[in-house]
């Protein structure tokens, strides 16, 4: 079954791979970038960040996401109303044929929600997406320490406010 394929093809290398070998039904979702922003120990949530390039011919519907590391994982979207940031679910995140969708400071993300264990730069993160062709996508994400500059956008908050 391709789906065990894909299950087994844990990492980037090893999906880039099955793209260019083509074996069985050409993966519709390419990822680029994935990562984990590392945090303070206690930190109630993390955020993770990536690229999803829909290399298909149809529209791909991202539905959910989980991971054995952390209680809940959300796709969030952070807006502007009013002058005030906040952030939103984003229970469907569809992706256009050929388009990419950037999870990046600022903009989208993954809301890593409760972790289970302590995270530490270098360690790497399992995290699963359900598409909505009921299909699953397992990546491993590095946490990696950003640089200074680079912000994580709450709303001026700080990722605490959001663990609830
Ligand atoms: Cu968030």
């Amino acid at each position: 079954m391709s789906a065990r394929i894909v299950h087994a093809a844990f990492g980037l290398a090893a999906l880039v791979l099955a793209v260019a070998a083509a074996a069985g039904p050409a993966p519709r979702l390419a990822v680029e970038g994935a990562h984990v922003r590392a945090a303070p120990p206690g930190a109630p949530v993390l955020a993770g960040y990536l690229t999803l390039r829909n290399t298909g011919g149809g529209p791909t519907v991202i539905t959910g996401a989980s991971s054995p590391d952390f209680d809940r994982v959300e796709i969030h979207r952070t807006t502007v109303r009013d002058g005030v940031a906040r952030m939103e679910p984003v229970p469907r995140l569809e992706i256009a044929p050929g388009a990419a969708v950037r999870l990046e400071p600022g903009g989208m993300h993954l809301m890593l929600i409760g972790p289970r264990r302590k995270l530490r730069p270098g360690d790497r993160v399992r995290l699963t997406l359900r598409l909505g062709d009921g299909t699953e996508r397992t990546l491993e994400l590095p946490v990696r320490r950003m640089g200074g500059g680079a912000m994580h956008m709450h709303g001026g908050r700080s990722p605490g406010a959001h663990g609830r």
